[in-house]
């Protein structure tokens, strides 16, 4: 557990479905109607009325964020942002990546959820990184609490040890 500002930063090993946080953030695509990789696993566990509120949203451009109730997952809200598919480097994924983080967490605080759950958006399906996009995820939410406000409990999901060890030297290094 870590603390920045009135901020609470936690790292969890696992299943992002399982976690019960006001909020998880889903790594979807543009058009929002479900795919693999986490995006698969909060359909299926929460059921067809967080896809019945897709559809009706109608597609997210990438960086940008939308906010659905969270069906049967114990959380209350799912907040679907599109990062961006990695290819060199030189496409603004980082700006990109970053906003996805950042817009979610303003989408968060507009609906005053007070803990959101993160996966590693962009990593998976969409090649990103992980060392890379782990700095971004960190910088990402530090800059939203220092320009824009604070959220009670920020909590970074990692699906394998691999990524967790990156996130957990890199926060390790920051806050300690
Ligand atoms: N809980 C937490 N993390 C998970 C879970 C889970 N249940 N399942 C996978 N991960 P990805 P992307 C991790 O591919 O790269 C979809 O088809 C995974 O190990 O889910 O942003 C969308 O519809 C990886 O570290 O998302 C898009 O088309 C991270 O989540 C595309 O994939 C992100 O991997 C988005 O690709």
């Amino acid at each position: 557990m870590y603390k920045y500002k009135n901020t609470v930063i936690k790292l969890f090993q696992g299943d992002i479905t399982k976690v019960k946080a006001d909020g998880i953030v889903n790594a979807a695509n543009n058009t929002l109607l479900g795919g693999g990789g986490v995006d698969g696993a909060i359909h299926r566990a929460g059921g067809p009325e967080i896809l019945e509120q897709c559809k009706r949203i109608g597609g997210c451009p990438t960086g940008e964020a939308r906010i659905t109730t969270a069906g049967k997952l114990p959380s209350k809200y799912v907040i679907h942002t599109v990062g961006p598919i990695y290819r060199k480097g030189n496409s603004r994924e980082a700006e990109l990546l970053h906003n996805a983080y950042f817009n979610s967490l303003k989408l968060a605080k507009e609906y005053s959820l007070k803990s959101v759950a993160f996966p590693s958006i962009s990593t998976g399906i969409y090649s990103y990184p992980i060392d890379k996009a782990s700095d971004i995820a960190i910088k990402s939410i530090i800059e939203f609490i220092d320009k824009e406000d604070f959220i009670e409990e920020i909590i970074f999901v990692l699906f394998n040890d691999k990524d967790f060890s990156i996130y957990e030297n890199k926060l390790n290094k920051i806050f300690r």
